[in-house]
This record gives C-alpha cells, structure tokens and sequence, in this order.
C-alpha cells in the first residue's frame, strides 16, 4: 500500500487539477498524486452536495456490434441555471470525481455570473464509474481517451434530451489530463461543445518527458536562495551515492530516510524506486506550489517550494544529505506515513491487483496504464543538467509498464501508442478553435502544454509563478496579479463564446 504510494506518487502527480481524491492520500506515480492531479478545492460553505446521478453507457464506442453498457456517474448543479443559459461541463479525470467541485471552484462563479448549468462527469474506469468487472488488462482496453471523449459526447446528447438542452451552449472544463481532454473534445466534437478551457493541459504525448525535472530544477531556482538549493540537492544526491557503495552506508540510509525495510543497495530496481522516491518529494510540492488548493492532505497543503530550498539551505540541520532526509521527514508527516516504501517488488505487486477494491484501483493502476499505451510522459531522471541523479532512467518506467501489464507493454508497443496519440489530437499543432490553454510559469506539464498563442482562436494565458491549475482554484486575497488576470481573461473569453 506504501509502496503503491510511491508509485502512485510519480504518475499521479501528473494530473491532479480536476478531479479530487477522496480516499486515503499518498503521494504521486508518474506524476500523478492518488486519486489524480487535480485535487479539489477546500470546501467554504456548508448544505449538502450534489448526490450522484448516473446514465448509461456504451461499453466500446467503436464497435456497433458490441452492445454491453455500463452505469457512468455524474453530478449537476442547476442552481444558477437561466433557462436557454450556457452549458458548463467539468470532465472528470484519473481519479473520483469530487462533488466539491460542484460548489467551489472558478468555474462556478462563473456559472453565477452568466446563469450556467454545470454539470461533472466522471472519466470512465475512475471513482464509481466502473465499466468492466474488474481491472484486468483485458478490461482496460476499453480505456483511453478516446473512450472518454466518446462518453463525453453522450453525456452532452443525454443531458440536452433530459433536460431540454438542445440549443444550449456549451462550455468544457478541465486540468491537467482533463484539461488535454477538454481541448480534444473541441476539436472532435465541435457541433457538441462551443468552447474549451484547457488548464495546465499536457497536449503533447511525449515518452521520455525529461523536461518535467527541469522545470522541476527552474522553479526551486526561483526561490530566494536562487541556485544554492539545486547545488545542495546536487551535493545531496552525491552523499546519497557515496553512501550506497556500501552495506553500512545502506544502513544508514535506511534509517535518515525513515525507509519502511531496510534497503538492498545491490537491487537496481529498489535504488531506481528510492531515488525516484525522494526526488518525488520535490516533484509533488514544484507541481502544486500556491495553487490555491487548500485541501485536507493536499500535497502543498502549506508547504511550498521556499519550504522545502530553506530546508536544503539550513547548515544546521546538517550536511547536505541530511536536510535532504529533513524534507523527506516532513513530507512523510504531512501525509501521515510512518514510514516510506521503496520495495520495487511490493510496488509491482500492489499494482497488479485487478480488484475494484484494491487500493491500485484508486487510479494508479488505470493512470499508469494509460501512460504506459498512449501517453508515456515518464518523468524519468534522463535530463542531463538536474539535481536528483540519473537513477530512474526511462528504461525504469519501461519496465514498470512490463512488469505491471505484461510484456506486451515494451517500448515498441508504446511508442507506436505515443505517435499514434499526437496523430489523432495534433500534439503541439493541434488546430482547434475557440480553445483556451491557461497554464503556470513553474508547473512542469507547462511543458507539454501550449504556451503560446497558436492563432486568434486558440489562446495562451500564461500565469507567472504558479503551478498545476492554479486559475481553478477559488480566489484568495493573496492571489498574484497574474492569477486575477488570467481568471479575468478566462471569463472574458468564455463570455464571448456563449453569445
Ligand atoms: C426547451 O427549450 C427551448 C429553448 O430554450 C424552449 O423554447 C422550449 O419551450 C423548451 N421546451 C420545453 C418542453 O421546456
Ligand atoms: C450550486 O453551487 C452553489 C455555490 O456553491 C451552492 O450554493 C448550491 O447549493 C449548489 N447547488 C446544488 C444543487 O448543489
Ligand atoms: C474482464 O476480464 C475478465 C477476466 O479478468 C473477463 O472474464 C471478462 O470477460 C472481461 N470483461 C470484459 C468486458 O472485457
Ligand atoms: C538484494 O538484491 C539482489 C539483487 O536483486 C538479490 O540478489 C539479493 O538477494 C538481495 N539481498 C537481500 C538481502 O534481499
Ligand atoms: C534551521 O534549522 C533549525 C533546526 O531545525 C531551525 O531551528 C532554524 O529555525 C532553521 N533556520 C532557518 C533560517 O530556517
Ligand atoms: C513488444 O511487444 C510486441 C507485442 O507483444 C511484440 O510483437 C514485440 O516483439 C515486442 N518488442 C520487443 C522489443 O520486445
Ligand atoms: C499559456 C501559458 O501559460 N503559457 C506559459 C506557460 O509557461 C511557459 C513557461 O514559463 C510560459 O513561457 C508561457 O508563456
């Protein structure tokens, strides 16, 4: 289960911007913290949520032969609804849709203000929306994305016939992977949705995604101590390696960096899952700095990249090594984990589980499948001029994809799923309209995101000095201009669309 965590820590904080997680809260795989990257808001008032609803679904969208459904799940909030007003549709993504989104969030005050329907649907195979009984790899064929945006497109036609919708507008809404989702859904389905905003969107599937760790490395440069943490976590990793040449050294690594088991340094893949681990602790807090996400054991729920340089700055606590195992002390109380576990083999054997009760099933396992088909995005260690080491190579992440899927899941087979992704959507040159990409200057997807103005109809907001999906997040007095701006921008934006 902990050593899920760390997994789970990697691939998960990838996309975390929407869709909150509601079960127990470890940290990210592959980018991605549990339950997605997108965390929910702090709730601000009180009354009850909106209960679930669910419709039916097709169980392959591609094949009219096969008539199997499924119950898909969805929330709505009409409260600000003005009859022939706009449609607002929040898509759900690697992780359970959380009603709190409902009722907090940038995208409902917008919905006050323009007298909006907002509507959430949850991704398939995430949360309650279980397509398959169970998560084998064969169920999992029926998810990927464009699955999803099939069911997105149902959803819009179900909801115009339930609720006599059929000359709204509509609007859609997402972060991170949703946030990719939304703009693909403009551009498959433009007669069903009007206008896209796309945050923090990662459009370009990329297998070596090497720039995440630099972006990682750019942002801690941004603090006031400038370039002194990246060299002290530099010295740091060194420390780490000179300790790893022996037993004693093992030892004591096991115990500064409070490891669940005592390490074998002569096992690859736990040395690859330790330093993926602990360079981790810095990838979660980069992603989410100030973004305005005030939930219970969020990653940053207080703790910023300035928390973290001023620890690896702080003589006091110790040379270099030691103020690295200081932040990885404190990461592991803020998530209230005793312990942190880097055993390769119970990670793999988490992972396998194909229950719906499993803890895997939480969304590392279906967000590590969809990396492992047609994203990649492996925040792997190849970058040469980083901190963290050269440890967890992209060779690593491979692996994990065999040793997980089967062996199937090689290079080979992914990379043609990679081509395959950025042939269908249009990677950096996608050629949609009406799209809207708001992103952070330090969060790492920005990356893989559109940064600049594509045309008149395809707009960049750039949001200086903050991370993941910080615009999605409710207003706070402390906001940067930048922030208020984008959120102006956005509104501004989405208010043209709907005349
Ligand atoms: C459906 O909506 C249209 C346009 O908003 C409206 O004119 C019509 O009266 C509505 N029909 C019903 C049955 O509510
Ligand atoms: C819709 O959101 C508003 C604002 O948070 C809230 O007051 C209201 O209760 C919500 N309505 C429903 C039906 O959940
Ligand atoms: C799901 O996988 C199980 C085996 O784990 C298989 O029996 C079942 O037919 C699969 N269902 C679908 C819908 O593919
Ligand atoms: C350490 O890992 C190596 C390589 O996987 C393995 O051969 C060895 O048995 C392990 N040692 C212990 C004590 O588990
Ligand atoms: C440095 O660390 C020590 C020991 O943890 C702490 O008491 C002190 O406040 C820290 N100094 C700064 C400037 O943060
Ligand atoms: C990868 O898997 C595919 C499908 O099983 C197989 O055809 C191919 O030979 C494998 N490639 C490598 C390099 O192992
Ligand atoms: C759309 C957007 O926000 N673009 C910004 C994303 O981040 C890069 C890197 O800082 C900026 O250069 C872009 O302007």
């Amino acid at each position: 289960m902990i050593a899920m965590a760390a997994v789970l820590r990697l691939v998960f904080l990838f996309l975390l911007c929407c869709v909150g997680l509601t079960r127990s809260l470890p940290r990210f795989l592959h980018g991605r913290p549990r339950g997605g990257m997108v965390g929910a808001p702090r709730r601000q008032t009180d009354g009850p949520l909106p209960p679930d609803q669910w419709l039916e679904q097709k169980l392959d969208h591609f094949n009219d032969a096969d008539l199997r459904t499924w119950k898909q799940r969805y929330f709505v909030n009409d409260t600000f609804y003005k009859p022939g007003g706009p449609v607002f549709l929040m898509i759900g993504g690697e992780g359970t849709a959380n009603p709190i989104w409902m009722v907090e969030g940038t995208w409902i005050v917008m919905a006050q203000r323009l007298g909006a329907l907002c509507l959430m649907l949850e991704h398939r195979f995430y949360g309650e929306s279980h397509p398959t009984p169970d998560l084998s790899v064969e169920n999992l064929s029926f998810l990927n994305s464009e699955q999803a945006l099939a069911d997105l497109a149902h959803f819009r036609q179900f909801m115009a016939m339930k609720m006599n919708l059929t000359t709204n507008k509509c609007i859609s809404f997402g972060g991170s992977y949703p946030g990719s989702l939304s703009a693909w859904y403009r551009l498959k389905y433009p007669h069903l949705v009007d206008g896209a905003v796309a945050t923090s969107a990662p459009v370009l599937a990329q297998l070596d995604f090497t720039g995440y760790v630099s972006v990682v490395r750019d942002s801690l440069a941004t603090t006031q101590h400038g370039s002194e943490c990246n060299k002290n976590i530099q010295l740091a990793t060194a420390q780490v390696e000179q300790f790893l040449m022996h037993m004693v050294g093992w030892s004591v690594i096991s115990k500064s960096f409070k490891l669940c088991n005592p390490l074998n340094g002569s096992n690859p893949n736990d040395v690859s899952n330790f330093f993926e681990s602990i360079a981790g602790n810095f990838f979660g807090v980069v992603q989410y700095n100030k973004d305005n996400r005030k939930f219970e054991g969020a990653i940053g729920t207080d703790i910023t990249i300035d928390t973290l340089c001023d620890i690896m700055v702080n003589a006091s606590i110790g040379k270099e090594i030691d103020r690295y195992a200081a932040v990885n002390s404190l990461l592991l109380k803020t998530y209230g984990e005793k312990c942190l576990d880097v055993s390769y083999d119970t990670m793999i054997k988490d992972m396998r589980e194909i229950s719906w009760k499993s803890s895997a099933s939480e969304g590392g396992r279906q967000w590590v499948y969809q990396t492992c088909t047609e994203f990649g995005f492996f925040q792997t260690s190849d970058g040469k001029d980083q901190p963290f080491g050269q440890h967890f190579p992209l060779s690593y992440s491979l692996q994990m994809c065999s040793d997980i899927y089967g062996k199937q899941f090689n290079k080979s087979t992914l990379s043609q799923g990679i081509a395959r992704t950025n042939t269908n959507y249009g990677g950096m040159g996608i050629r949609a309209t009406k799209v809207i990409f708001p992103n952070g200057s330090i969060d790492p997807w920005h990356y893989l995101g559109i940064t600049k103005d594509i045309s008149d109809e395809e707009q960049a907001v750039y949001i200086h000095g903050t991370a993941h999906c910080a615009n999605m997040y409710p207003k706070l007095p402390s906001d940067p201009p930048e922030l208020v701006q984008a959120r102006d921008t956005i509104f501004k934006t989405v208010e043209e669309w709907i005349q």
